[in-house]
C-alpha cells in the first residue's frame, strides 16, 4: 500500500518511522511519504494562509500550495498502479483552452482516497479501516488554522475519492495527530503488518461489545487478586466470565452499543446479566436500563 502525507509539519509524523508501521516501512509492505506543504509554494515566504473571505477568527488555508502538491502526488511516477502509467494524453492545440483536463479522466473507482482529518467529517471507525486497508493508494491532507479553501475538495474530486474524515468530537490544532492515528489503524490491517495475525482475528470477531479486562503476573499484587475462575483450567467457565465482564462494562461505559446490539446475538446468561443490571430485552431491541421518568420524560414525549 502507498501512503501519502501533506504537512506543514512533516516533523510531526516523525512517530511513523517506528515500531510496528517503522518495520513495515522498512519491509516495503507501506510505502510512506510525508510530503511538506511549503515546498509547493512559489512565494518568498512561502505562505500557506490567507484572511477569510467574509471575516471571522483565524486564516484560511490558501488553494494554489494544496492544488501542487496534491497534483504532485496523482502525476508521482511512485505509483506503480497501471491505470496512472497508460492513460493517453489528449492533443491539445496551444492555447485552446486555460486549465484544461490533460488526461483522460481516471474512473473515479481507481482514484486515489484522499483523507482530509477534519471536525466536520465522517466519524472514522474499526470498520472505515478495514475498508481503507483494501485500498492500493490513499492520500492524507493535514490541515491547519481554520481548514483549507473548500474550493480545493471540489477540485481535488476531479481526481481523488475525497473523504473528510473525522476522530471524535473535538478540536485539535491540525490534522497530524489524526493521520498518526489513522494510518495505525489501517496500517496494522494491511497483511503481513502485524506479526501475530491472531490477534487481528480476536479483535475482528468483536461482537459489538468492548474487551474483557485481562491480568498477568503476579496472581497476588499489592494485595490485589485476580478473579479465581482465570486460575481454575476450565476454558468453558473462563469464557463464560470474560463474555459476562464485556457485557458488564459495555452496559457501564458504552450504554449507546448496548442498544444497537442485535438480541438475537445475546445468549441466556447474557439476557440474565442485562436483565441484573436493569435492561429489558425484546424480540427487536434491548431497552436501556433507566427510562426517562418524570419532568425528562415529558419534555422527549411528542405524541402523548
Ligand atoms: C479531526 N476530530 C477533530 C483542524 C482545521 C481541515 O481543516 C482542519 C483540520 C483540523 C484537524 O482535524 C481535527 C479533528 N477529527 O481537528 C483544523
Amino acid at each position: 500500500m502507498r501512503i501519502d502525507v501533506v504537512s506543514i509539519f512533516p516533523e510531526y509524523l516523525a512517530a511513523l518511522d517506528l515500531s510496528l508501521i517503522g518495520k513495515a516501512r522498512q519491509d516495503g509492505l507501506l510505502q510512506l511519504q510525508v510530503h511538506d506543504l511549503r515546498d509547493f509554494t512559489t512565494d518568498r515566504h512561502r505562505t500557506v494562509d490567507d484572511t477569510p473571505y467574509g471575516g471571522g477568527a483565524g486564516m484560511v488555508m490558501k488553494p494554489e500550495p494544496w492544488a501542487q502538491a496534491l497534483e504532485s502526488l496523482v502525476a508521482s511516477p511512485e505509483s506503480d498502479t497501471p491505470a496512472v502509467a497508460s492513460r493517453v494524453v489528449d492533443q491539445v492545440s496551444a492555447g485552446e483552452r486555460v486549465e484544461t483536463q490533460l488526461e483522460t479522466p481516471q474512473p473515479a473507482a481507481a482514484r486515489p482516497i484522499l483523507i482530509v482529518p477534519s471536525p466536520a467529517g465522517e466519524v472514522f471507525n474499526q470498520a472505515l479501516a478495514y475498508e481503507l486497508a483494501l485500498e492500493d493508494h490513499l492520500v492524507f491532507a493535514c490541515g491547519r488554522y481554520e481548514g483549507i479553501d473548500e474550493r480545493v475538495l471540489e477540485w481535488a474530486a476531479e481526481h481523488f475519492r475525497v473523504r473528510p474524515v473525522s476522530l471524535g468530537d473535538y478540536v485539535l490544532n491540525g490534522g497530524e495527530v489524526a493521520v498518526l492515528a489513522m494510518v495505525e489503524a489501517v496500517g496494522r490491517l494491511v497483511p503481513g503488518v502485524v506479526g501475530n495475525p491472531e490477534s487481528l482475528v480476536e479483535e475482528s470477531h468483536s461482537d459489538g461489545l468492548l474487551e474483557y479486562p485481562v491480568y498477568t503476573k503476579p496472581s497476588d499484587w499489592r494485595g490485589r487478586g485476580i478473579p479465581e475462575v482465570l486460575l481454575s483450567g476450565n476454558h468453558a467457565k473462563i469464557a463464560r466470565h470474560r463474555r459476562d465482564e464485556q457485557v458488564r462494562r459495555t452496559a457501564e461505559r458504552r450504554p449507546d452499543l448496548i442498544a444497537a446490539l442485535d438480541p438475537e446475538m445475546l445468549d441466556k446468561a447474557d439476557r440474565a446479566t442485562l436483565s441484573t443490571l436493569g435492561y429489558t430485552i425484546t424480540p427487536t431491541q434491548v431497552q436501556p436500563a433507566t427510562p426517562m421518568s418524570g419532568v425528562a420524560a415529558e419534555a422527549t414525549r411528542h405524541t402523548p
